[in-house]
């Protein structure tokens, strides 16, 4: 399905007022308009491809109907997410579970839907049909070299997949670990799973970044052998200047000061980018901002503080992505709500009043500062972000528009009520 552009100004001419009188309001509040606005037009969030069906958990999956076959359905789905908010300009692929049967063909499809390829994503947590060699007691970290060299194997694979799409990127994530007590030797694990790391950083081009994904457990429930962001940053630390280490939001334990090991891995020039999603208790994987967009809003400031004083630019030197699972929402309407609360998050770290805050933090008027945040982020920047999209050719309502065109009944009609996509 494909959004037509003279349906979305159709809407957007219905709702101009509107969002004109919004948008004057907040005008009068922020100083740096047209800085929020160009910002905010060129950052782009890649949607990943696994998750453009209904995910399930082991108690059950309901799935929604429409759901794309094949990694071309995938990508008109992110093309009209593009469409609509021009601000999803990017997926990021997961390997096998979307090969790319002709790369140009795809790519040629992706660029028709303004779309490029971010971070691949490699897969050594599954077993697949035809592999030789098991992953059940992990695959990098493995005791028998044979497991380690089919997931360095298949790591390398991706890279190449990668490369013939115009990716830049590898994102390792490791389900390696341990569930029982003196199951794992830990220094063991670490040196075996290091060697595996550093064969797949020698097979980087000059122009690629590698991407060390942690977690603090699942599907491991006692180790995991790249459990936090210290080991991360250990590993790549040890791999050289083109590894990093990728932030998801949901792998950290209970009440982890996440914006304070953001600050700190940008510090060291370490920081990949992002998995952006939202979790009340585990890695439940939830749109973006539903459970505690506050929280959001700290790591934004820290990141628009720390990139500034890096002087990085904020649209291309981070890794800005989406890692969800949708169980009950419509796939495409979650991923638009997500992308929408990372652009309102950026918006309000972008008006903080950071020469005022740098003065309370100096004079250590711990009031003074929490008011200048807050102030930030209880200013109602969504007339910023609809601006933004109208400027860029997008709806000024990306989720109405999404629900006026019925485009998730146009693709029940064209695909089925039945369909499955790939992924989680
Ligand atoms: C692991 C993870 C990882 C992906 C997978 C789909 O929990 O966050 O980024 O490979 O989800
Ligand atoms: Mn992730």
């Amino acid at each position: 399905m494909q959004v037509e552009k003279y349906k979305v100004s159709e809407l957007n001419n219905a709702a101009l007022a509107d969002h004109k009188r919004r948008l004057e309001f907040v005008k009068a509040d922020v100083k740096n308009v047209e800085d929020v606005l160009t910002k905010l037009q060129a950052f782009q969030v890649a949607i990943p491809s696994w998750a453009l069906g209904t995910g399930g958990t082991r108690f059950g999956r309901f799935s929604g109907g429409g759901e794309p076959r094949s990694l071309e359905e995938k990508i008109e789905d992110v093309g009209v997410i593009h469409a609509l908010n021009q601000s999803s300009g990017a997926i990021s692929l997961h390997i096998p579970w979307d090969i790319p049967q002709n790369a140009q063909a795809i790519k040629t499809l992706a660029a028709q839907h303004g779309l490029v390829f971010d971070a691949m994503n490699s897969n050594t947590f599954q077993d697949q049909a035809d592999a030789p060699e098991s992953y059940k007691f992990g695959s990098l970290q493995h005791v028998d070299k044979a497991v380690r060299d089919q997931a360095i194997a298949h790591n390398i694979e991706v890279i190449k997949q990668g490369v013939a799409l115009g990716s830049k990127s590898l994102t390792v994530w490791l389900a390696d670990g341990s569930s029982f007590p003196g199951q794992l030797n830990f220094r063991g694990a670490f040196e075996r799973t290091l060697d595996s790391l550093k064969q797949i950083y020698a097979a980087l081009p000059d122009d690629w970044k590698l991407y060390l994904e942690y977690k603090c457990y699942e599907p491991n429930f006692y180790s995991t052998t790249v459990a936090d962001w210290g080991q991360s940053l250990l590993y790549v630390t040890k791999l050289g200047p083109k590894a990093y280490t990728l932030v998801d939001l949901g792998h950290h334990l209970p009440n982890a000061n996440i914006e304070q090991i953001v600050s700190l891995l940008l510090m060291e020039g370490r920081l990949a980018g992002f998995h952006f999603n939202d979790s009340k208790y585990g890695d439940d994987d939830l749109t973006v901002g539903c459970i505690n967009p506050y929280q959001l809003f700290l790591i934004f400031n820290e990141l628009v503080e720390g990139m500034d004083a890096r002087g990085m630019n904020h649209a291309t030197d981070l890794g800005w992505m989406i890692d969800a699972s949708h169980n009950l929402k419509d796939p495409i309407e979650d991923l638009l709500q997500s992308v929408q609360a990372i652009q309102l998050a950026y918006a309000q770290a972008l008006i903080v009043d950071k020469a005022a805050l740098q003065a309370a933090q100096a004079a250590n008027d711990v009031a003074k500062a929490q008011e200048i945040l807050q102030a930030a982020y209880r200013t109602d920047v969504r007339a910023l972000v609809s601006e933004a999209s109208l400027r860029a050719g997008g709806a000024i309502d990306p989720i109405g528009a999404y629900r006026e065109l019925k485009v998730r009944e146009n693709l029940i009609k064209e695909r089925g009520a039945k369909t499955v996509a790939t992924g989680l």
